[in-house]
């Protein structure tokens, strides 16, 4: 046999499924594409990544002795499409199918499997870097009226054994979420991420992409993702040495100043398969069991890779293609154009999307409770939001986007990702940032030219959903507050809310990358 290996950007493990028992004769294809770097205008830190990844992958593969075919973006026989591109490469190189790993997209696999009785057959094989598959997740989910994330981290901690003694998790409990609420308080400041060299690779990788993306949204400048394997144990090590133990506690805290806190940061190298899901859940575990780090920490880390992570990759392959059609609130708003150019005056939206800017990055509690917070309330349509989430974050790729977008953001998928909306006033973020102090809007008024927006368009978004939401149980308590409210009070946030949003409308569109 002489197949033609295809490695995607986000496939860079060399125990991947694909490039064990290698035939002699195996050719191994990574193809930087044009159609992979315009589907949505990719942050330029996130291309930069990928494409120093992928070159420093190929290499590696080399001194490994394999035969690797490298297709740069500028090479004047690029397909500029990874379908068209394999499928030049395998007839090029007489191979006799091609074999590539489940994708990472939806949108891949279906084009893959359209080929899969082609001239050179395509041949797709399961992705087994997770602790879970799509098929193990089907079934745990088959016959639940309501599948709960909660449930199936439950089910792969006993069935890892990650923080368990014997059938009992680590501590008596499950779940540490509630010791894990506080704001980051002033006097305490968060190292500094690691910084990683830039080699020739690296550099050479940065001037393509300033040259070739300089119109996609997002700095390059200040790039400092991990982009080889051993970069992303060293990023790892800096997070168990200097950020894990507060972790758990600081995990909601948001700040106007500090865009990492005491976050792990490695998403993007999980995701682009640098590291493993299992080793980077079991340093951490190692961690706590030798006293450098409190189990609420290890625990709140640990739910978030094992339970999270899991459980929107099973949602997405199991819900894929109806998933992304979800509207379950008919939401119909376009993205306001502050997404794109920073322009508000609310402080939180605005520092949450100058971190994305400059660092292709925002944490979980920025890009749920901030951004997409008010996105909800706005009725921002799940299209116009998912596109610009994929397009935005280095750690960004549609499996674990969309669920999170969708699903848990939108409350668009009818309650998959969670069993109620993450609505919030700006009391929440009052509470959880120092946001407020820095801003023109005061928190604590509902009313008037002064009043924080979030207030009105939190009520507002109630009351204009009451049909759907007011039944949820989780709700009653929520929809009790806006039923004492007199009716006077009640037609002011209207009011205000209608006002706001009518000012958000009339905002001149931005047109980033690509005519969006
Ligand atoms: P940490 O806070 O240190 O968390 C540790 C790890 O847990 C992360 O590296 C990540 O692998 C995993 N994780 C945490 N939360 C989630 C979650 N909700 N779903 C899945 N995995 C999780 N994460 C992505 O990897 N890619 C995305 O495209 C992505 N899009 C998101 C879009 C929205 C609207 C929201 C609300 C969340 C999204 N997330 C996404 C999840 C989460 O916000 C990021 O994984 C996290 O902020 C990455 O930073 P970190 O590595 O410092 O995470
Ligand atoms: C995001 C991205 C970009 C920008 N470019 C490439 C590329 O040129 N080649 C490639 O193989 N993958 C790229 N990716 C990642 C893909 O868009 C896609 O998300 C994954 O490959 C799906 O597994
Ligand atoms: Fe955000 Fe409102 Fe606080 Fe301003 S007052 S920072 S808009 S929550």
């Amino acid at each position: 046999p002489k197949p033609l290996i295809l490695v995607l950007g986000d496939q860079l493990s060399h125990d991947l499924a694909s490039l064990r028992d290698l035939p002699d004769q195996a050719v191994i294809a990574l193809c930087e594409v044009g159609a992979e770097t315009s589907y949505v205008p990719h942050h330029p830190q996130k291309i930069a990544l990928i494409f120093s990844a992928m070159r420093h992958f190929a290499e590696e593969l080399r001194e490994r002795d394999h035969f690797v075919h490298y297709c740069a973006l500028e090479d004047d026989d690029n397909a500029q499409d990874l379908i068209a591109e394999a499928e030049r490469l395998a007839a090029d190189y007489g191979c006799d199918e091609i074999r590539a790993v489940r994708p990472g997209e939806w949108r891949l696999w279906q084009a893959m499997h359209e080929r899969a009785e082609a001239e050179v057959p395509w041949r797709l094989i399961e992705d087994d870097r997770f602790f879970s598959t799509p098929e193990a997740f089907e079934a745990w989910a088959r016959g639940r009226k309501a599948p709960r994330q909660e449930h199936f981290y439950r089910l792969l901690r006993r069935r890892t054994g990650l923080l368990m003694e014997g059938d009992e998790p680590v501590g008596g409990r499950w779940n540490f979420d509630h010791d894990n609420r506080e704001p980051l308080p002033d006097a305490i400041h968060p190292p500094a991420p690691p910084e990683h060299r830039h080699d020739a690779t690296t550099l050479a990788v940065l001037d393509l992409v300033a040259e070739r993306f300089d119109d996609h949204f997002g700095r390059l400048e200040g790039f400092h993702w991990p982009v080889t394997r051993d970069q992303a144990l060293d990023e790892l090590g800096h997070f168990l040495e200097h950020r894990l133990a507060q972790f758990g506690r600081l995990q909601d805290a948001i700040s106007d100043r500090e865009p990492f806190l005491y976050h792990s940061r490695l998403s993007a190298a999980l995701n682009l398969g640098l590291l493993s899901p299992r080793e980077v859940c079991e340093a951490v575990e190692r961690e706590y069991h030798e006293g450098r780090a409190p189990l609420n920490a290890a625990e709140g880390f640990i739910r978030q890779v094992l339970g999270w992570r899991e459980y929107v990759r099973g949602l997405y392959w199991t819900r894929m293609p109806d998933y992304k059609r979800g509207n379950a609130l008919g939401a119909r708003r376009g993205l306001p154009s502050c997404f794109w150019d920073g322009e508000t005056e609310m402080r939180c939206l605005r520092r949450a999307i100058e971190m994305t800017r400059d660092h292709a990055y925002a944490h979980h509690i920025q890009r749920l409770m901030v951004t997409g917070n008010f996105a909800l309330l706005c009725d921002v349509a799940p299209e116009a939001l998912c596109d610009w989430y994929l397009a935005v974050y280095a750690d960004a790729c549609e499996w674990v986007e969309l669920p999170n977008t969708l699903g848990m953001v939108l409350h668009a998928d009818g309650g998959l990702m969670g069993s109620k909306p993450y609505c919030a006033s700006g009391k929440y973020i009052d509470r959880m940032s120092d946001h407020c102090r820095h801003c023109r809007f005061d928190p604590k008024q509902a009313t008037g030219p002064d009043a924080c927006p979030f207030n009105s368009l939190y009520w507002d978004f109630l009351e204009r959903h009451a049909d759907t939401l007011s039944a949820n149980p989780r709700m009653k308590l929520i929809y009790a507050g806006l039923s004492r409210m007199s009716d006077a009070k009640r037609a002011a946030l209207r009011e205000q809310a209608g006002a706001f949003l009518e000012r958000l409308d009339a905002a001149p569109a931005y047109s980033p990358a690509h005519g969006q």
